[in-house]
C-alpha cells in the first residue's frame, strides 16, 4: 500500500481502490481481484460486522490488494479488532484536533523505542500472515507498515487540519467531502458545488502535502477520482459494491420495462 501511495507522490499513477459495504468473503475477493490497489472494508457505514471484516482482509490479500478497514468511530478498541484482523491501514473517521491525532497514534502502535506512548495489545493472532514478507516479524515491522489514515470531514477539522497533519505518526489526511458539507451546513450530496467545500479542500491537500503526509478524498468514480489526482490526492476509491449494483441493476431493469 505505502508504496503505491509513493508512486502517487512521485507524480505516477494514483492509488486506487474500491469501498466495500457489504460483507462477504467471496465478494471481498472478487473485489479485490478486479486489479485495485487496495480495497476498503467500512465498518463505519457499511453492513459489516467483525467476524465478517476478519474474513475480508484475508480475502483481499487472496484477491491481490491491499486491505483497509475504515472503524466505526474513533474508538481504541475498534482499533485493535482491525490491526489484529491483519489490515494494511486503519481509516479513523472524524478526527478534529491534533490531540485527538496524537491519541489515535498511540492506540494503533505497539510499545518500542521510537513508540515509547504506544499502547498497542501484542496479541496478533492472525494478522501476520496478511503480511507476506513481513509475517514473521509482524510485532516489529506492524508500526512502520500499517497506515494511519484520519478522515478531515468537518468544520473543526479544517481550522486544525495544518496541525492533524504535523501530528507525528499520522500518514493521511482523507477527506470525507460528504460530512464536511453537512458539517458547513450544506446538503451532503451538494459538496462538489459549494466553494467553502472547495476552500476548505484545498487547504487539507496544502496541509498534508507541506507536512509530507499523503492525501486522500472519497470518490465514486473514475472521473472524479482523476479529478482529484489532478489536483495533487494520492489516494482515492473509484466505487462502490452498493453504488455499483444499484446502478447497474437499476438500468438493467429499465431496459427490461421495454421487452
Ligand atoms: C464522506 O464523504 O463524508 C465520507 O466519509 C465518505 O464515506
Amino acid at each position: 500500500l505505502r508504496a503505491t501511495l509513493e508512486r502517487a507522490q512521485q507524480g505516477g499513477a494514483p492509488s486506487i481502490g474500491q469501498w466495500m459495504e457489504f460483507p462477504g468473503y467471496t465478494l471481498a475477493r472478487t473485489i479485490a481481484s478486479l486489479g485495485s490497489d487496495w480495497v476498503l472494508v467500512d465498518c463505519e457505514h457499511g453492513n459489516i460486522a467483525d467476524n465478517e471484516m476478519y474474513l475480508a482482509m484475508g480475502a483481499i490479500v487472496t484477491g491481490g490488494a491491499s486491505p483497509i478497514v475504515r472503524i466505526p468511530a474513533d474508538e481504541p478498541w475498534m482499533m485493535k479488532r482491525a490491526l489484529d484482523s491483519g489490515a494494511h491501514a486503519i481509516m479513523i473517521p472524524m478526527c478534529e484536533t491534533p490531540e485527538q491525532a496524537a491519541a489515535i497514534v498511540k492506540a494503533m502502535k505497539y510499545p518500542s523505542k521510537e513508540w515509547p506512548q504506544g499502547i498497542r495489545g501484542a496479541g496478533a493472532m492472525f494478522a501476520p500472515a496478511n503480511f507476506s514478507q513481513n509475517g514473521g516479524d509482524y510485532l516489529k515491522t506492524a508500526n512502520d507498515n500499517i497506515l494511519v489514515i484520519v478522515q478531515i470531514e468537518s468544520r473543526l477539522a479544517v481550522e486544525n487540519c495544518e496541525k492533524i497533519a504535523a501530528t507525528e505518526g499520522i500518514d493521511m489526511l482523507f477527506i470525507g467531502p460528504n460530512d464536511l458539507a453537512a458539517s458547513m451546513g450544506y446538503f451532503a450530496l451538494d459538496h462538489a458545488k459549494i466553494p467553502e467545500v472547495q476552500e476548505a479542500t484545498k487547504r487539507v491537500l496544502k496541509a498534508a502535502k507541506d507536512a509530507g503526509k499523503f492525501a486522500g478524498h472519497f470518490a465514486l468514480s473514475a472521473g472524479i477520482a482523476a479529478a482529484k489526482a489532478q489536483q495533487g490526492f494520492e489516494f482515492m476509491n473509484c466505487g462502490a459494491d452498493i453504488v455499483a449494483i444499484t446502478a447497474w441493476m437499476s438500468e438493467e431493469m429499465a431496459n427490461c420495462k421495454e421487452l
